[in-house]
């Protein structure tokens, strides 16, 4: 079996002498910014904190453009799950709670945007939906159109350009790609990549080494992917891509576990919302 925590270039992410200017803000959030009257962030209600973009959110609100934060997928969540992030995200209000899946909260969002538009007062009006990669704001864009008209996917990184739609008379949605602020993202960065896949920005079958991602996750999330696969050793990557392996019958050749389709199919299960995070 190979080694798995050393820390190895690859693995640290040492990235040397490279000195890159990152732009602060990615150039579509700013072109969508720009091009909006009012903004939605959307946010995945499991993973709040760590996706808030706080310089582009105070930016946008610098420029006295309405911000309204929406917390998507909380059907992934239990009723008591979502009574405690009320508790937990108190001072980030206001706020409103969705799930597109379930349209819990969508017409509350609906008579939100009415509200902010009215109050620009133009003749026509242009809302951005903005947010990390994969957090729900196409299909959000759908379920406020009432058709199909953006594209979705469980991959992120699914919506290339920016996509208007017609909201109601005057109105119009702007559909954009996810961004992953610039000091979060690397491409070179282990650490920063399995951060961005832990909170599904990078796609289960875009990740390289799938395997410290679960490693990672099972760092930061003690005992709920041991919990949801009933397996009684915690905190061990290795018997956990083993057994979950073995019974998912990914094996190669030789009859030994495939652990990179092992992890992979196991961050497919967390990034997609049934290994429920505590
Ligand atoms: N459980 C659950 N899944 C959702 C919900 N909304 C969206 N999803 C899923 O999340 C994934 C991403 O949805 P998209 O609407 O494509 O997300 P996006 O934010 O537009 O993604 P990018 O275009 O990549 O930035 C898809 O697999 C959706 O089915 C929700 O309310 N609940
Ligand atoms: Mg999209």
């Amino acid at each position: 079996m190979k080694p798995r925590y050393s820390f190895s270039s690859r693995r640290t992410g040492h990235i040397g002498n490279m000195k890159k200017q990152r732009p602060k803000y990615p150039d579509l959030l700013v072109k969508v910014v720009n091009e909006s009257d009012v903004l939605i962030e959307v946010l995945d209600i499991r993973f709040v904190k760590e996706m808030q973009n706080p310089d582009a959110e105070g930016w946008i609100v610098k420029q006295k453009k309405p911000l309204i934060l929406v917390f998507n997928k909380t059907d992934l969540l239990d009723k008591k799950e979502l009574g405690d992030k009320i508790v937990e995200l108190e001072s980030m209000r206001p706020f409103l709670f969705i799930s597109t899946k379930s349209r819990r909260g969508i017409s509350v969002l609906r008579d939100a945007i009415k509200r902010e538009t009215l109050k620009v007062g133009k003749e026509y009006t242009r809302v951005g939906v903005i947010g990390y990669p994969n957090t729900g704001k196409s299909s959000l864009v759908n379920v406020l159109v009432g058709k199909h008209s953006a594209g979705t996917g469980a991959e992120a990184g699914f919506t290339k350009g920016i996509q208007k739609l017609k909201l109601m008379q005057g109105v119009v949605l702007l559909d954009s790609p996810g961004v992953i602020p610039p000091k979060e993202y690397s491409t070179i960065d282990q650490s920063k990549q399995s951060k961005d896949a832990t909170y599904g920005a990078r796609s289960y079958n875009k990740v390289k080494y799938p395997d410290d991602v679960v490693n990672d996750i099972m760092k930061n999330y003690p005992g709920v992917v041991e919990k949801h696969y009933e397996i009684k050793e915690i905190g061990d990557v290795g018997i956990i891509l083993e057994d979950v392996g073995r019974k998912k019958g990914f094996m190669k050749k030789g009859g030994e576990v495939n652990e990179d389709m092992t992890a992979r199919s196991i961050l497919k299960d967390w990034q997609e919302g049934r290994i429920k995070v505590k």
